[in-house]
């Protein structure tokens, strides 16, 4: 899948009113449609526009580029966390 989460670590989230990304030009979250931890602005948008036409997309939609592309629309996305003290026995 490669991972196009190390462009995010550490990004502040922006949102349409709060634009915290690192774009000097304008606001990720605006153009994009979806509140995110951009940077400048994505490799991996998981709150994306949801796509009707799966597969069949532009840069909006739910994204991992390192994955699928730019272009094509991933037909949902679930997050998980757990405490930095986790740990598997
Ligand atoms: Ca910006």
């Amino acid at each position: 899948m490669g991972d196009a989460f190390s462009l995010h670590d550490r990004a502040f989230f922006t949102t349409q009113d709060y634009d915290n990304d690192k774009a000097s030009s304008g606001n990720c979250a605006a153009h994009f449609g979806s509140g995110w931890w951009f940077n400048n602005c994505y490799h991996v948008n998981l709150n994306g526009l949801y796509r009707t036409n799966g597969e069949k997309a532009d840069a909006r939609g739910i994204v991992w580029s390192e994955w699928r592309g730019l272009n094509i629309s991933l037909q949902y996305s679930e997050m998980k966390i757990r405490p930095t003290t986790f740990s598997v026995l």
